[in-house]
């Protein structure tokens, strides 16, 4: 069976994509073959040789299509770690007009599985399938979403480009991009989820688990805790939301990053000054796991004497957090 899947890259984050494409051919049945569609904001022909020799892990196909960046150069950016290539995400089903239904991944992405099961996903009544964005509950209420409301993450989507065409999905989402502007707090996934929002189908939280399940905080107050549990025993999808990326810091399961990596021609060196931050990243990441996991056991206990003063509980907390935040 034939399995489509579209990246969008400019040079710079197109070594993480062959990381990412690594996965998913290493994780590919013997049947399945991979059509890999690039929507491309600057890749030179060097990064291109290198990413044609993943065909030594599985013969694939893959089309590099050209995109137009100045649409987008005025487009909001709040985020270091973000460039426009983003919102090439806007545009995929007009770039690629003979596909009807395709994954679209983000470059900080691992594939632990099979991506059969993930295109078989029926999207025939919807624009798009996808997971729970797990972080920052709050954002829910911007752009006029309710706080209930589900909020998806947009680095993994199966989406029906067909339905795209015919509803002119990239021209509406262009035009509140255009609208909103700076009022927005996650970039493209804030204009797709609010333009977008009832047509979007829910799936299993193991097709897209980022990392912060893995933060102790993060997780446990979630309303999907139990789901979230279950997707971190199951993963399909590790996805390395946040700032902090496997290639320049300590993150959860970085190890499995460094593991595709070997399957590239590329490569990372780390020099001193490095190693010591991801030391230092790594030692703080799980002091701070270790104080939420501290005030989740000692929260109770310190209610049941102090009723009337829980200020004092919340500030002795706070200050652990404060120093941490200092550090960083
Ligand atoms: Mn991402």
């Amino acid at each position: 069976m034939d399995i489509k899947v579209c990246y969008t890259s400019d040079d710079n984050y197109a070594r993480h994509m062959a990381v990412s494409m690594a996965s998913i051919l290493k994780n590919a049945s013997e049947e399945n073959k991979l059509f890999f569609y690039i929507l491309d904001g600057g890749i030179s022909g060097e990064t291109k040789e290198k990413i044609a020799k993943l065909n030594k892990i599985k013969e694939f196909y893959i089309e590099y299509v050209n995109v137009d960046v100045s649409i987008f150069k005025n487009f909001y950016l709040g985020h270091a770690h973000l460039t426009s290539a983003a919102y090439y995400r806007f545009i995929i089903a007009d770039l690629l007009p003979g596909i009807d239904k395709i994954i679209y991944l983000d470059c900080d992405l691992i594939a632990c599985a099979d991506l059969k099961e993930l295109f078989d996903t029926d999207v025939t009544d919807y624009y798009l399938a996808a997971v729970d964005d797990i972080g920052f509950f709050w954002v829910r209420r911007q752009l006029g979403r309710k706080y209930e409301e589900f909020y998806i993450n947009s680095g993994v989507m199966v989406v029906n480009l067909q339905l795209w065409r015919k509803d002119l999905i990239s021209k509406k989402l262009i035009e509140f991009g255009i609208e909103v502007g700076g009022k927005l707090h996650f970039e493209d996934q804030d204009i797709i989820n609010a333009v977008l929002k009832d047509k979007i189908k829910r799936i299993d939280l193991k097709w897209n688990v980022q990392i912060s399940f893995f933060e102790f905080n993060n997780a446990r107050y979630h309303p999907l805790y139990q789901s979230i549990k279950q997707a971190k025993k199951n993963p399909k999808i590790i996805h390395y939301v946040s700032d902090k990326k496997p290639w320049h810091s300590y993150v959860p399961l970085k190890s499995l990053y460094l593991y595709y990596l070997g399957y590239t021609d590329f490569n990372l060196k780390h020099d001193l000054k490095n190693k010591i931050k991801i030391t230092w990243q790594f030692c703080r990441y799980k002091l701070k796991n270790f104080i939420y996991i501290l005030r989740y056991i000692v929260s109770p206990i310190i209610k049941g004497y102090r009723t009337d003063d829980k200020k004092i509980k919340i500030k002795i907390f706070n200050f652990f957090e404060f120093i941490l935040c200092k550090t960083k």
